[in-house]
C-alpha cells in the first residue's frame, strides 16, 4: 500500500527536500500551503510536481482538519513555522501563534481526525537547537535543559513539550526532532549562510562589493538539509516515537564560514568586503551550539554525509551558477 504523507511548511527549505525524499520512496505527498495566491507554489511545482497542494494555515484549526480529511495521511510532518529568529523579536505574538500554538492546533486536529484509532497517524515535530539558547552543557543532547533566548526559541519549546505531552497523554506516535542548523542552496536569503554565499558569489562576479553582517563570533553546528530530512523520516518509521538530536557534532563560527566561502572564489583578503552593523545584532544571542547526535546515530542509523567545508562550497557554487534562480539548484 502506498503511504500518504502531509507536510506543513512544504514550500520551505526542508519541506522541499522532504517532499522529494518521500516521493522517491513511493509516498503520495500532500503539502499544506498558506495564502490565497502563494508565489512559492510555482517553485514547489517546478521542484516536485507530484506534490498535491492543499491550502491551509497553522493558525486555522478548521483548515487543518479539512487538510487531514482530504489527505488521509499515515504520516504528518509539521515543518510549518515562522522560522527566522531575528524576526521573532519584532513579531513575538505572531511567532508564538504560528510556531508555538500552531503545533497544538495540528496535534489537536490529528487527535480529532483519528478518533479512537490514535495510532493511525504518525506525527513529526520540527523542534530546534534554538531551544537550548543559553546552553547549559556542551555538547547539547536530548536531556539538556532548555533555556531559549528568543521568542522563536520559546515558541519551539512550547511545541516540543506539547508533542511529548500528546505522546504521553494519548499514546500518539509523536516524535520531535531537535535539529541543529541545516542549510542548502534552498536556504532562505535572510539566514546567515545563504546571505554570505549569495553575497560572495555576487562579489566574485563583480556585482557587489560589500557584505554587512552582525555577530561574526557566533558558533553553530551546521549540516546539510538533505541529510536532516532523512533523519525526520527515520524517526517516524520507528516502532516507538521519541525525541532525537540531529547534528554534525562540530561547531564553527560565522567567521570560519566567511573564510571558506571567500576562499572558494579565490579571495583571501575577505575582510575588506565585510563590515559589521549593530542592526544585525540580536537582543539576546545564542553564542554556541554543538549537538551530540549519538542517539540518532545508534537508534536511527543516521549519519550526516556533508561536512562543513563542503556545505559552504556547495552553497557558494550554487549561487555562482544560478544567481538565486530555482532551476539550477
Ligand atoms: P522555512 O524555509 O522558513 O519554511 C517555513 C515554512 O513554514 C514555509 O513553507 C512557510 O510558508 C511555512 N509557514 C509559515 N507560516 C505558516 C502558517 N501560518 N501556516 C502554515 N505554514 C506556514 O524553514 P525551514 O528551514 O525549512 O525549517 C523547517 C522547520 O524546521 C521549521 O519549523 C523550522 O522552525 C524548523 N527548524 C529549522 C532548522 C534549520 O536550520 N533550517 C533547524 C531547526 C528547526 P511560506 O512559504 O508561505 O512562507
Ligand atoms: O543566524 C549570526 C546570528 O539567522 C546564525 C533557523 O533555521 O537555525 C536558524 O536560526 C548566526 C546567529 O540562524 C548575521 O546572530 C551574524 O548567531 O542564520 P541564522 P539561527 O538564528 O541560528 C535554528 C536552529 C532554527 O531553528 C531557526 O529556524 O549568525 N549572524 N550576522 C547573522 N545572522 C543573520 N541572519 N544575518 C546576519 O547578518
Amino acid at each position: 500500500m502506498t503511504k500518504r504523507a502531509l507536510i506543513t511548511g512544504v514550500t520551505g527549505q526542508d519541506g522541499m527536500y522532504l517532499a522529494r525524499l518521500l516521493l522517491s520512496k513511493g509516498y503520495t505527498v500532500f503539502g499544506l500551503v498558506r495564502g490565497q495566491n502563494n508565489p512559492k507554489i510555482q517553485a514547489l511545482h517546478d521542484w516536485a510536481p507530484e506534490v498535491r497542494v492543499i491550502t491551509g494555515d497553522l493558525q486555522d484549526q478548521s483548515s487543518l482538519l479539512r487538510a487531514l480529511g482530504q489527505a488521509q495521511p499515515d504520516e504528518v510532518y509539521n515543518l510549518g513555522a515562522i522560522s527566522f529568529v531575528a524576526y521573532s523579536w519584532e513579531n513575538a505574538h505572531l511567532t508564538s501563534q504560528v510556531t508555538g500554538m500552531g503545533v497544538l492546533n495540528l496535534l489537536e486536529a490529528i487527535r480529532l481526525h483519528a478518533g479512537t484509532d490514535i495510532g493511525k497517524v504518525r506525527f513529526y515535530q520540527a523542534s530546534s537547537s534554538e531551544m537550548f539558547g543559553r546552553v547549559q552543557e556542551v555538547p547539547q543532547r536530548e536531556t539538556t535543559l532548555l533555556w531559549p533566548r528568543s521568542p522563536y526559541g520559546v515558541a519551539k519549546a512550547f511545541g516540543h513539550h506539547m508533542t511529548i505531552n500528546y505522546r504521553e497523554s494519548y499514546g500518539m506516535h509523536a516524535s520531535s526532532g531537535i535539529l541543529f542548523n541545516h542549510e542548502s542552496p534552498l536556504r532562505g536569503p535572510e539566514f546567515v549562510t545563504r546571505k554570505i554565499s549569495s553575497a560572495v558569489a555576487r562579489i566574485a562576479l563583480g556585482l557587489q562589493d560589500q557584505l554587512v553582517l552582525g555577530n561574526l563570533d557566533a558558533q553553530r553546528d551546521w549540516g546539510f538539509a538533505g541529510d536532516y530530512v532523512d533523519a525526520m523520516w527515520r524517526m517516524v518509521q520507528q516502532d516507538t516515537a521519541d525525541d532525537y538530536v540531529v547534528s554534525t557534532n562540530e561547531t564553527h563560527s560565522v567567521r570560519e564560514y566567511l573564510e571558506i566561502a571567500f576562499e572558494h572564489v579565490g579571495i583571501t583578503d575577505w575582510q575588506r568586503h565585510v563590515t559589521q552593523d549593530a542592526r544585525f545584532l540580536r537582543p539576546a544571542e545564542v553564542d554556541l551550539l554543538m549537538g551530540d547526535a549519538t542517539k540518532a546515530r545508534t537508534t536511527l542509523g543516521w549519519e550526516p554525509t556533508v561536512g562543513f567545508a563542503d556545505l559552504v562550497r556547495m552553497m557558494v557554487t550554487a549561487d555562482l551558477s544560478e544567481h538565486g534562480l530555482v532551476g539550477a539548484r
